[in-house]
């Protein structure tokens, strides 16, 4: 059990959708949470847990309080994992239309998406991570969605996550298993 003197922990991202997919999980397990909006300091490295304890340090820095933030990345097999823990980056320069063209003829289009929820207090750093393997679509597909949702289709599904409803994204998602370990070690 570990929290605040407030009782809320706050959720640090420039990305608004990844706290609207984590409230209702984090609200379901017991923990208050609320979002604040910052871009934070990458450091470089292949490992999103890293990224995410040192992204976390630089919340806490900033904040003053407990905060969690959140990296992810999407390992695609056939790019011997690119674009990875650079997944952010990519989509800013090649886009969605890039790595479909990356994949273009590839017969295996086997992908992981991972997520590291990164807590820090000030005195305590941990990481949680999770991941969900699937497979990326021969074309986008969805309307409303966000990042590579439209074409990352998680495996035993056949819908890519912009084609889902949200709870169904959420039930499937890599940041759920993270934020539920989490939560599990936070709430108790
Ligand atoms: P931060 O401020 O929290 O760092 P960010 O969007 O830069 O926000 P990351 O560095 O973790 O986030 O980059 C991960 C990339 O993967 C980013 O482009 C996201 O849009 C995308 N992404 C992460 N989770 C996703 C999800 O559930 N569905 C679609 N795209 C996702």
């Amino acid at each position: 059990m570990r929290r605040s003197s407030d009782d809320t922990v706050r959720f640090v991202s420039s990305n608004r959708h990844k706290y609207d997919e984590a409230l209702p999980v984090l609200r379901g397990l017991g923990v208050r949470v609320e979002y604040e909006r910052a871009s934070l300091q990458e450091i470089q490295s292949d490992e999103l847990a890293i990224i995410a304890r040192a992204k976390a340090r630089d919340a806490y820095g900033r904040l003053g309080r407990p905060v969690i933030v959140e990296d992810d990345g999407l390992f695609i097999e056939a790019l011997g994992g690119f674009p990875g823990a650079y997944s952010s980056y990519a989509l800013r320069t090649i886009g969605i239309a890039g790595i479909l063209r990356l994949l273009d003829g590839s017969g295996d289009r086997r992908a992981t998406f991972s997520a590291a929820i990164a807590y820090d207090d000030g005195s305590e750093s941990r990481a949680f991570e999770a991941s969900v393997r699937g497979v990326i679509s021969e074309v986008s597909r969805g309307e409303k969605s966000w990042g590579y949702d439209p074409v990352f289709v998680p495996d035993g599904q056949d819908k890519t996550f912009a084609e889902m409803g949200p709870d169904q994204k959420i039930g499937a998602s890599h940041r759920t298993g993270a934020l539920k370990a989490f939560a599990k070690w936070y709430a108790g």
